[in-house]
Protein backbone atom coordinates (compact mmCIF):
# COMPACT_ATOMS: atom_id res chain seq x y z
CA UNK A 1 0.00 0.00 0.00
CA UNK A 2 1.07 3.19 -0.92
CA UNK A 3 1.94 5.57 2.13
CA UNK A 4 0.96 9.33 1.72
CA UNK A 5 2.66 11.22 4.83
CA UNK A 6 1.07 14.52 5.47
CA UNK A 7 2.50 14.61 8.83
CA UNK A 8 4.54 17.11 8.38
CA UNK A 9 7.34 18.79 5.51
CA UNK A 10 9.87 16.88 8.28
CA UNK A 11 9.46 14.32 6.23
CA UNK A 12 11.23 15.16 3.41
CA UNK A 13 14.06 13.37 1.87
CA UNK A 14 17.08 15.05 0.51
CA UNK A 15 17.11 15.04 -3.04
CA UNK A 16 19.83 13.56 -5.25
CA UNK A 17 21.98 16.70 -5.46
CA UNK A 18 22.25 17.21 -1.40
CA UNK A 19 23.47 13.90 -1.58
CA UNK A 20 25.86 14.63 -4.38
CA UNK A 21 26.97 17.91 -2.22
CA UNK A 22 27.22 15.80 1.16
CA UNK A 23 29.66 13.35 -0.50
CA UNK A 24 31.75 16.33 -2.16
CA UNK A 25 31.94 18.78 0.69
CA UNK A 26 34.65 20.19 1.64
CA UNK A 27 35.10 19.19 5.64
CA UNK A 28 36.85 20.10 8.75
CA UNK A 29 36.23 20.86 12.66
CA UNK A 30 33.11 23.82 12.99
CA UNK A 31 34.11 24.30 16.57
CA UNK A 32 37.28 25.85 16.31
CA UNK A 33 35.50 27.53 12.78
CA UNK A 34 37.53 25.52 10.54
CA UNK A 35 34.45 23.74 8.80
CA UNK A 36 34.61 25.51 4.93
CA UNK A 37 30.96 24.02 3.78
CA UNK A 38 29.74 25.51 7.18
CA UNK A 39 31.46 29.16 6.84
CA UNK A 40 29.83 28.88 3.09
CA UNK A 41 26.60 28.00 4.51
CA UNK A 42 26.45 30.78 7.03
CA UNK A 43 27.84 33.16 4.81
CA UNK A 44 25.28 32.40 2.27
CA UNK A 45 22.20 32.92 4.49
CA UNK A 46 23.83 35.89 6.36
CA UNK A 47 23.91 37.61 3.10
CA UNK A 48 20.43 36.97 1.81
CA UNK A 49 18.75 37.84 4.96
CA UNK A 50 20.75 41.26 5.11
CA UNK A 51 22.21 40.28 8.41
CA UNK A 52 26.07 40.68 9.36
CA UNK A 53 26.26 36.57 10.78
CA UNK A 54 24.93 33.81 11.16
CA UNK A 55 25.38 30.23 12.64
CA UNK A 56 23.78 26.82 11.93
CA UNK A 57 22.14 25.49 14.56
CA UNK A 58 21.48 21.58 15.29
CA UNK A 59 17.57 21.99 14.59
CA UNK A 60 14.88 25.10 14.83
CA UNK A 61 14.57 24.21 18.93
CA UNK A 62 17.87 24.97 19.55
CA UNK A 63 18.06 27.95 17.41
CA UNK A 64 15.19 29.40 18.67
CA UNK A 65 16.59 28.92 22.67
CA UNK A 66 20.62 29.87 21.80
CA UNK A 67 18.67 33.01 20.50
CA UNK A 68 16.67 33.56 23.14
CA UNK A 69 19.52 32.80 25.82
CA UNK A 70 21.48 35.54 23.82
CA UNK A 71 18.93 37.78 24.08
CA UNK A 72 17.77 37.20 27.19
CA UNK A 73 18.77 37.11 31.57
CA UNK A 74 17.54 34.91 33.63
CA UNK A 75 14.53 35.98 35.23
CA UNK A 76 13.29 38.46 32.24
CA UNK A 77 10.23 38.08 30.17
CA UNK A 78 9.63 36.85 26.45
CA UNK A 79 6.00 38.46 24.71
CA UNK A 80 4.70 35.81 22.04
CA UNK A 81 1.81 34.79 20.93
CA UNK A 82 -0.37 32.39 22.74
CA UNK A 83 -0.27 29.33 20.71
CA UNK A 84 3.66 30.33 19.48
CA UNK A 85 5.44 26.82 18.90
CA UNK A 86 7.99 28.40 21.26
CA UNK A 87 5.47 28.21 23.84
CA UNK A 88 3.95 24.61 23.17
CA UNK A 89 6.35 22.37 21.47
CA UNK A 90 9.65 22.91 23.19
CA UNK A 91 9.22 21.21 26.32
CA UNK A 92 9.39 24.16 28.24
CA UNK A 93 12.85 25.44 26.99
CA UNK A 94 12.77 28.69 27.27
CA UNK A 95 11.99 28.46 31.17
CA UNK A 96 14.13 25.36 31.80
CA UNK A 97 17.41 26.04 30.31
CA UNK A 98 16.96 29.84 29.49
CA UNK A 99 15.18 30.72 32.73
CA UNK A 100 13.01 33.48 30.90
CA UNK A 101 8.99 33.51 31.19
CA UNK A 102 6.59 33.56 28.08
CA UNK A 103 4.23 36.42 28.36
CA UNK A 104 1.36 35.61 25.83
CA UNK A 105 -0.34 37.44 23.59
CA UNK A 106 -3.92 36.19 22.49
CA UNK A 107 -3.25 36.88 18.60
CA UNK A 108 -5.79 37.16 15.32
CA UNK A 109 -4.96 33.99 13.17
CA UNK A 110 -1.24 33.95 14.52
CA UNK A 111 -0.33 37.92 14.25
CA UNK A 112 -1.10 40.41 16.68
CA UNK A 113 -0.35 44.26 16.72
CA UNK A 114 1.94 47.15 17.86
CA UNK A 115 -0.76 48.16 20.65
CA UNK A 116 -1.10 44.80 21.64
CA UNK A 117 2.86 44.48 22.37
CA UNK A 118 2.64 47.78 23.98
CA UNK A 119 -0.58 46.69 26.47
CA UNK A 120 1.57 43.19 27.37
CA UNK A 121 4.92 45.00 27.91
CA UNK A 122 6.04 45.54 31.62
CA UNK A 123 6.45 48.44 33.07
CA UNK A 124 8.82 50.20 35.20
CA UNK A 125 7.82 48.33 38.56
CA UNK A 126 9.87 46.67 41.22
CA UNK A 127 7.63 43.60 41.24
CA UNK A 128 8.21 42.63 37.52
CA UNK A 129 10.54 40.80 35.10
CA UNK A 130 11.62 43.03 32.32
CA UNK A 131 10.13 42.18 29.05
CA UNK A 132 12.89 41.93 27.26
CA UNK A 133 12.53 40.18 24.51
CA UNK A 134 9.49 39.53 21.67
CA UNK A 135 8.91 36.28 19.51
CA UNK A 136 6.72 36.14 16.13
CA UNK A 137 6.45 32.92 14.90
CA UNK A 138 6.14 33.06 10.77
CA UNK A 139 4.58 31.29 9.69
CA UNK A 140 2.86 30.73 12.54
CA UNK A 141 1.86 26.85 12.49
CA UNK A 142 -0.86 26.47 14.67
CA UNK A 143 -2.74 29.35 13.29
CA UNK A 144 -2.38 27.12 9.98
CA UNK A 145 0.73 28.48 8.52
CA UNK A 146 -0.48 32.01 7.99
CA UNK A 147 2.21 34.74 7.13
CA UNK A 148 2.48 38.01 8.78
CA UNK A 149 3.50 40.78 6.08
CA UNK A 150 6.23 42.76 6.55
CA UNK A 151 4.32 45.70 7.10
CA UNK A 152 2.64 43.80 10.21
CA UNK A 153 6.26 42.82 11.48
CA UNK A 154 7.45 46.26 11.30
CA UNK A 155 4.59 47.56 13.32
CA UNK A 156 5.26 45.22 16.00
CA UNK A 157 8.76 45.46 15.91
CA UNK A 158 9.08 49.41 16.22
CA UNK A 159 6.63 49.19 19.17
CA UNK A 160 9.03 46.54 20.86
CA UNK A 161 12.40 48.54 20.32
CA UNK A 162 10.75 51.66 21.33
CA UNK A 163 10.06 50.03 24.64
CA UNK A 164 13.44 48.74 24.95
CA UNK A 165 12.88 45.12 23.95
CA UNK A 166 14.74 42.90 20.80
CA UNK A 167 12.61 40.94 18.29
CA UNK A 168 13.33 37.47 17.39
CA UNK A 169 11.75 36.00 14.76
CA UNK A 170 10.97 32.12 14.79
CA UNK A 171 10.98 31.72 11.03
CA UNK A 172 10.51 27.95 10.95
CA UNK A 173 8.54 28.72 7.52
CA UNK A 174 10.10 31.92 6.55
CA UNK A 175 10.12 31.08 2.85
CA UNK A 176 6.76 29.85 2.80
CA UNK A 177 5.59 33.19 4.09
CA UNK A 178 8.11 34.79 1.67
CA UNK A 179 7.11 32.91 -1.71
CA UNK A 180 3.31 33.13 -0.71
CA UNK A 181 3.39 37.10 -0.15
CA UNK A 182 6.34 37.33 -2.73
CA UNK A 183 8.63 39.39 -0.77
CA UNK A 184 12.36 39.42 -0.37
CA UNK A 185 13.38 37.87 2.95
CA UNK A 186 15.03 41.21 3.83
CA UNK A 187 11.45 42.56 4.10
CA UNK A 188 11.17 40.81 7.53
CA UNK A 189 14.93 40.63 8.25
CA UNK A 190 15.48 44.15 8.38
CA UNK A 191 12.95 44.89 11.21
CA UNK A 192 13.97 42.71 13.59
CA UNK A 193 16.84 41.37 15.43
CA UNK A 194 17.33 37.86 15.15
CA UNK A 195 15.48 34.94 12.93
CA UNK A 196 15.89 31.42 12.96
CA UNK A 197 15.19 29.33 10.19
CA UNK A 198 14.89 26.09 9.09
CA UNK A 199 16.61 23.77 6.44
CA UNK A 200 14.91 20.75 7.35
CA UNK A 201 11.11 21.63 6.47
CA UNK A 202 9.72 22.02 3.10
CA UNK A 203 13.90 22.87 2.07
CA UNK A 204 14.30 19.10 2.11
CA UNK A 205 17.06 19.17 4.12
CA UNK A 206 17.90 16.36 6.76
CA UNK A 207 19.05 17.99 9.15
CA UNK A 208 19.40 21.65 10.45
CA UNK A 209 18.47 25.42 10.91
CA UNK A 210 20.06 28.70 11.02
CA UNK A 211 19.97 31.78 13.41
CA UNK A 212 20.79 35.15 11.67
CA UNK A 213 21.87 38.41 13.27
CA UNK A 214 24.13 41.12 13.79
CA UNK A 215 28.06 39.62 14.54
CA UNK A 216 28.08 40.38 18.15
CA UNK A 217 24.54 38.40 18.74
CA UNK A 218 25.43 35.53 16.60
CA UNK A 219 29.15 35.30 18.70
CA UNK A 220 26.62 35.10 21.50
CA UNK A 221 24.51 32.10 19.86
CA UNK A 222 27.71 30.17 19.40
CA UNK A 223 28.51 30.24 22.90
CA UNK A 224 25.12 29.20 23.95
CA UNK A 225 25.65 26.43 21.09
CA UNK A 226 28.28 25.05 22.86
CA UNK A 227 26.65 25.15 26.46
CA UNK A 228 23.49 23.46 25.10
CA UNK A 229 25.67 20.49 23.06
CA UNK A 230 25.44 22.03 19.84
CA UNK A 231 28.99 22.33 18.68
CA UNK A 232 28.98 20.15 15.93
CA UNK A 233 32.64 18.72 14.32
CA UNK A 234 32.81 17.86 10.59
CA UNK A 235 29.37 19.82 10.22
CA UNK A 236 29.66 20.24 6.56
CA UNK A 237 27.93 17.14 5.91
CA UNK A 238 25.02 19.17 7.08
CA UNK A 239 25.52 22.28 5.85
CA UNK A 240 26.35 21.26 2.04
CA UNK A 241 22.65 20.09 1.43
CA UNK A 242 21.45 23.64 3.21
CA UNK A 243 23.57 25.33 0.42
CA UNK A 244 21.84 23.34 -2.28
CA UNK A 245 18.27 24.63 -0.35
CA UNK A 246 19.07 27.88 -0.43
CA UNK A 247 20.16 27.69 -3.72
CA UNK A 248 17.18 25.75 -5.69
CA UNK A 249 14.49 24.73 -2.65
CA UNK A 250 12.53 28.08 -2.32
CA UNK A 251 10.44 28.65 -5.46
CA UNK A 252 9.52 25.58 -5.63
CA UNK A 253 7.12 26.14 -2.14
CA UNK A 254 4.88 27.44 -4.28
CA UNK A 255 3.40 24.06 -5.37
CA UNK A 256 3.25 22.94 -1.67
CA UNK A 257 1.06 25.89 -1.49
CA UNK A 258 -1.20 25.15 -4.33
CA UNK A 259 -1.54 21.44 -3.38
CA UNK A 260 -2.56 23.09 0.31
CA UNK A 261 -5.27 25.10 -1.17
CA UNK A 262 -6.53 21.86 -3.32
CA UNK A 263 -6.57 19.67 -0.45
CA UNK A 264 -8.30 22.45 2.17
CA UNK A 265 -10.82 22.66 -0.84
CA UNK A 266 -11.83 19.81 -1.10
CA UNK A 267 -11.67 19.15 2.34
CA UNK A 268 -14.56 21.90 3.14
CA UNK A 269 -16.76 20.51 0.98
CA UNK A 270 -16.97 17.15 2.84
CA UNK A 271 -19.96 17.20 5.42
CA UNK A 272 -18.35 17.08 8.93
CA UNK A 273 -15.44 18.52 8.48
CA UNK A 274 -14.38 22.05 9.31
CA UNK A 275 -11.87 24.46 8.34
CA UNK A 276 -10.66 27.99 7.93
CA UNK A 277 -10.06 28.71 3.94
CA UNK A 278 -8.78 32.27 5.08
CA UNK A 279 -6.18 30.44 7.46
CA UNK A 280 -4.78 28.32 4.10
CA UNK A 281 -2.27 30.89 3.01
CA UNK A 282 0.97 28.10 2.80
CA UNK A 283 1.70 24.54 2.92
CA UNK A 284 -0.39 23.87 6.29
CA UNK A 285 -4.10 22.98 7.03
CA UNK A 286 -5.69 22.72 10.18
CA UNK A 287 -9.16 20.89 10.26
CA UNK A 288 -12.18 20.19 12.79
CA UNK A 289 -13.07 17.29 12.27
CA UNK A 290 -15.75 16.73 15.39
CA UNK A 291 -18.38 17.62 13.42
CA UNK A 292 -17.46 13.86 11.48
CA UNK A 293 -18.51 11.89 15.40
CA UNK A 294 -14.91 10.37 15.71
CA UNK A 295 -11.85 12.43 17.46
CA UNK A 296 -8.75 13.16 15.88
CA UNK A 297 -7.16 9.87 17.15
CA UNK A 298 -9.86 7.84 15.97
CA UNK A 299 -9.90 9.87 12.63
CA UNK A 300 -6.29 9.60 12.39
CA UNK A 301 -6.06 5.69 13.11
CA UNK A 302 -9.16 5.53 10.41
CA UNK A 303 -6.30 7.45 7.77
CA UNK A 304 -3.47 5.22 8.90
CA UNK A 305 -5.04 1.74 8.31
CA UNK A 306 -5.69 3.08 4.80
CA UNK A 307 -2.05 4.55 4.15
CA UNK A 308 -2.68 8.17 5.23
CA UNK A 309 -0.63 9.66 8.07
CA UNK A 310 -2.01 13.16 9.90
CA UNK A 311 -1.38 14.37 12.93
CA UNK A 312 -3.53 15.68 15.99
CA UNK A 313 -3.38 19.42 16.96
CA UNK A 314 -5.86 18.82 19.31
CA UNK A 315 -8.36 16.57 20.75
CA UNK A 316 -10.55 17.14 17.49
CA UNK A 317 -8.24 18.89 15.49
CA UNK A 318 -6.41 17.39 12.37
CA UNK A 319 -3.30 18.68 10.59
CA UNK A 320 -2.45 18.08 7.08
CA UNK A 321 1.08 19.51 5.61
CA UNK A 322 1.95 19.44 1.96
CA UNK A 323 5.67 19.19 0.87
CA UNK A 324 7.72 17.90 -2.00
CA UNK A 325 7.28 13.92 -0.99
CA UNK A 326 3.34 15.32 -2.31
CA UNK A 327 1.82 15.70 -5.73
CA UNK A 328 -1.50 16.82 -6.53
CA UNK A 329 -2.90 13.39 -7.48
CA UNK A 330 -1.75 12.43 -3.73
CA UNK A 331 -3.95 15.48 -2.49
CA UNK A 332 -6.87 13.95 -4.56
CA UNK A 333 -6.20 10.34 -3.26
CA UNK A 334 -6.07 11.64 0.42
CA UNK A 335 -9.18 13.16 -0.20
CA UNK A 336 -10.57 10.07 -1.24
CA UNK A 337 -9.47 8.05 1.54
CA UNK A 338 -10.93 10.44 3.61
CA UNK A 339 -14.46 10.59 2.19
CA UNK A 340 -14.35 6.68 1.19
CA UNK A 341 -12.84 5.00 3.94
CA UNK A 342 -12.63 7.49 6.79
CA UNK A 343 -15.78 8.85 6.96
CA UNK A 344 -17.91 5.49 6.40
CA UNK A 345 -16.09 4.65 10.12
CA UNK A 346 -18.52 7.69 11.34
CA UNK A 347 -19.44 6.14 14.84
CA UNK A 348 -17.62 3.32 14.98
CA UNK A 349 -19.00 2.01 12.22
CA UNK A 350 -16.03 -0.19 10.72
CA UNK A 351 -15.51 -1.39 14.51
CA UNK A 352 -19.07 -4.06 13.54
N1 LIG B 1 7.46 22.01 14.08
C1 LIG B 1 7.12 20.62 13.94
C2 LIG B 1 6.57 20.05 15.24
O1 LIG B 1 7.34 20.38 16.32
C3 LIG B 1 5.16 20.48 15.53
C4 LIG B 1 6.13 20.45 12.82
O2 LIG B 1 5.94 19.31 12.40
O3 LIG B 1 5.53 21.45 12.40
N2 LIG B 1 9.23 26.59 15.07
C5 LIG B 1 8.17 26.19 14.35
C6 LIG B 1 7.18 27.20 13.90
C7 LIG B 1 8.02 24.84 14.03
O4 LIG B 1 6.94 24.46 13.34
C8 LIG B 1 8.97 23.90 14.48
C9 LIG B 1 8.81 22.43 14.20
C10 LIG B 1 10.06 24.38 15.21
C11 LIG B 1 10.16 25.74 15.49
C12 LIG B 1 11.12 23.44 15.76
O5 LIG B 1 11.92 22.93 14.76
P1 LIG B 1 12.73 21.56 15.01
O6 LIG B 1 11.74 20.46 14.87
O7 LIG B 1 13.77 21.57 13.96
O8 LIG B 1 13.30 21.63 16.39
Amino acid sequence: MKVIDLRSDTVTLPTKEMMDAIARAGLGDDVTGNDPTVNALQEKAAMMFGKESSLLVTSGTQGNLVSVMAHCRPGDEVIMESEAHMYYYEVGNISAIAGVIPRLIKGDHGTFTGQQVQDAARGDDLHFPESRLLEIENTHNRAGGTCWTPAQVAEVAKAAHDLGMKVHIDGARIFNACVALDVDVKAYARHVDSIQFCLSKGLSCPVGSMVVGDADFIEVCRKKRKMVGGGMRQAGIIAAPGIVALDSMITRLKEDHDNARRLAAALEAIDGIKLDMSTVQTNIVVTDVSGTGMNAEEFMAEAKKNGLLLSDFGPYQVRLVTHRGITAEDVDCAVSIIEDKVLRCKGGACKI
